[in-house]
């Protein structure tokens, strides 16, 4: 699932030597992410469980005299350049460069002098799989930037401003769990975030000791979150708490759930709510038993989890729905789309043992539709944003 060989961060140090003649002053990394479990709840207030992924971005820089932040990424293998004038609005520049802009502009935005600065971006985050490579991209650019000027920005805060670069300067409009999880994850443990007052509680997740693996699968049917039907779902989400008379779905308890589906009046958002209160209350419910110890039972969550994105947020696509039903199939305990849906990937919560079994199984019933073949890896819960030298 990587777009190039050798490791990431010496490819971003080689790219930086090679495109400015000079040795970066440091590396800055952050990873991808996948959610366990709570799609769709963080605009709605809600509640989230991702982890970090060991699958990076690495960004190499320096700084430069001036506002002035030169870029260059192995991606495109194309360096770009702004300045001041460039940021002074959103909109300006464009494609992966308004990631990096984004987060220059949000920074001087919130009164931060953000030094010039040289940077070479490296990535084994793979693009549009829905594991998070706008917000690594964002979160490696901040963390480099931060230290590079010496300027203060608690981690607990990052987030925010990370969404803020991609919800205003980029025009996606995503809530806070990919910033968050990029930045806060720990290894071997799961995020569980409260969306609303961005509190969190780091749950073991230690997927070895139970003799478990969560197989990721990456659909291969291109993920777009910044197009228009993440925008509707979040539109029909805020007008349902609007009629609702709440300040979010979240504020609708699952016990009252059939009343308030009661006083709205269409089928369709009926659906969508009907998924973001039963959704918050599975990760509740995943979390419990994760404390528990009891990690095999959380897979009917995950599973329910899947089920309500596919028929009441109908957010999934054949590709998707073939890789759930496949590794169900093949044993898995439990299974899922992962992130904003439409593509992107699947996690599969095997028995360690049958990691290759259902990687199989799905590839083979990929096959037999015809679909391009599936990418497969097992990951473990690694850690968030750092610096690494
Ligand atoms: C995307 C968004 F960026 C997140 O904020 C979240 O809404 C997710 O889709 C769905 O849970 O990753």
């Amino acid at each position: 699932m990587t777009h190039a060989t050798g490791d990431v961060a010496e490819r971003a140090a080689a790219g930086f030597t090679s495109q400015y003649g000079d040795r970066a002053a440091g590396r800055w990394a952050a990873p991808g992410r996948v959610n366990l479990i709570g799609e769709h709840t963080d605009y709605n207030d809600g509640f989230v469980l991702p982890f970090a992924l060991p699958l990076r971005t690495v960004v190499a820089a320096d700084r430069q005299d001036g506002d002035r932040w030169t870029v260059w990424s192995e991606l495109s293998d194309e360096t770009i350049s702004f300045g001041a004038d460039d940021i002074a609005e959103p909109g300006r520049v464009t494609g992966w460069g308004a990631y990096v802009a984004g987060v220059v502009w949000a920074l001087r935005e919130a009164g931060h002098p953000v030094p010039g600065a040289r940077l070479a971006i490296a990535s084994d985050v793979p693009l549009g799989s829905g594991l998070s490579s706008s917000a690594a991209l964002e979160s490696a650019v901040l963390a480099a930037l931060l230290d590079l000027g010496g300027l203060e920005l608690p981690a607990e805060r990052q987030p925010r401003l990370a969404q803020r670069a991609e919800n205003v300067y980029v025009g996606a409009p995503t809530g806070i769990m990919d910033q968050s999880a990029v930045i806060r994850c720990r290894s071997g443990h799961a995020l569980f975030l409260d969306c609303r007052d961005e509190s969190v509680e780091h749950i073991p997740f230690d997927l070895d000791a139970a003799g478990l693996a969560v197989l990721v699968i990456d659909s291969r049917a291109p993920h777009r979150h910044a197009d228009g039907e993440y925008a509707a779902r979040r539109r029909s989400c805020e007008a349902a708490a609007k009629t609702l008379g709440v300040p979010a779905l979240r504020d609708v308890a699952v016990d009252q759930l059939d009343t308030a589906l009661a006083r709205l009046d269409d089928e369709e958002t009926r659906r969508r709510v009907r998924h973001v209160v039963t959704e918050d209350q599975r990760v509740l419910d995943t979390v419990a038993l994760l404390r528990a110890g009891r990690v095999r039972d959380i897979g009917p969550l995950l599973t329910a989890s899947h089920v309500s994105m596919r028929d009441d947020f109908e957010i999934t696509v054949p590709e998707i729905d073939t890789a759930v039903e496949a590794s169900l199939e093949a044993g898995a305990l439990g299974a899922r789309m992962t992130g904003g849906g439409f593509g992107g990937c699947v996690l599969a919560l095997v028995e360690a043992d049958r990691v290759d079994a259902v990687a199989a199984a799905v590839t083979a019933a990929y096959a037999e539709r015809g679909f391009t073949a599936p990418g497969t890896v097992p990951v473990l819960p690694a850690p968030g944003a750092t610096r690494l030298d």
